[in-house]
């Protein structure tokens, strides 16, 4: 990290339900959470999108006329990516606490679910992309711990107001087949190393190590339009399918 500027996909996930009067009256366009990752290939896999519970996020109008909602910080860096009608400039229309977001329901772009909903990560840095994350548990072992503790504990989704069915019928989809780690490669590498909760940071970190870099050079998509493609071939296309449907963005930092 930190050798030159990081380029993210945005991803954006439309919220399917009523907000505050403050961002719902006015310009007609939609409310998006955008979540940043470096995985666009493995959107095929999203179960939910994660939020942090104390941090604050805000709402702005972007060029399009739709409403984004992230972090400041991350709406500052995108007023200077064109993001905004005025370079350099935008304007928060509400400051959202990330519980008061929770439970929400979401699209979001290729995903096997239809409908998939905002939950809670404790683990999320207000420094890092939008400060929103989607999840993808079958390839990723933050999302895949983080999703096991939510179903595993009652007393966790109880405390922040998530149903159930907000949680329980949401299943790993298999997306990528990595020699070595199978198709739930998340999964493995976090049996494999005995990872309790999302909160082991230090075997989270190896396992994470383990299978981002295998996923990438030698796995295989066994989903979507370019099954039987290893990842480092269509990474790119599927990042511009969706880009070209509006349906993400890239953004820097
Ligand atoms: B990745 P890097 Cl399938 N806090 O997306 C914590 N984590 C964050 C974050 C934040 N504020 N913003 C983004 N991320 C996550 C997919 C994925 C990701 C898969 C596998 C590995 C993986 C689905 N979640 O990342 O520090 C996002 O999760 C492993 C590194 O900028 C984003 O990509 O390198 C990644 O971390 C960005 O991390």
């Amino acid at each position: 990290e930190g050798v030159g500027p990081q380029e993210y996909t945005l991803i954006k996930m439309k919220v399917l339900e009523p907000l505050s009067d403050a961002l719902n009256s006015g310009s007609g366009g939609c409310i998006y959470l955008v979540a940043a990752t470096l995985r666009p290939e493995t959107m095929y896999g999203q179960t939910n999108c994660w939020i942090h519970p104390t941090i604050k996020y805000v709402a702005f109008k972007v060029c399009s006329g739709d409403v984004f909602i992230c972090t400041r910080r991350a709406a500052k860096n995108m007023c200077y990516q064109g993001f905004t009608e005025e370079n350099g400039k935008f304007e928060a229309l509400a400051e959202l606490v990330g519980e008061t977001l929770m439970g929400l329901k979401l699209k979001s772009p290729l995903s096997v679910y239809s409908a998939i909903y905002a939950l809670p990560m404790l683990t999320i840095k207000e420094e890092k992309g939008s400060g929103i994350v989607t999840s993808v548990p079958s390839d990723s072992p933050d999302d895949y711990a983080a999703l096991r503790d939510l179903k595993n504990k009652k007393a966790l989704r109880e405390k922040y107001c998530i149903k159930d069915e907000m949680v329980l019928p949401f299943q790993p989809v298999e997306i990528i087949d990595v020699p070595g780690y199978g198709r739930l490669s998340a999964q493995k590498a976090c049996d494999d190393l005995k990872i309790q909760s999302q909160n082991d940071r230090e075997k989270l970190a190896e396992a994470k190590e383990k299978v981002y870099l295998k996923g990438f050079y030698e796995g295989t998509m066994v989903i979507g339009e370019h099954r039987g493609k290893p990842v480092q071939e269509v990474k790119k296309l599927i990042q511009r399918i969706m880009i070209e449907k509006k349906e993400a963005m890239i953004y820097m930092e």
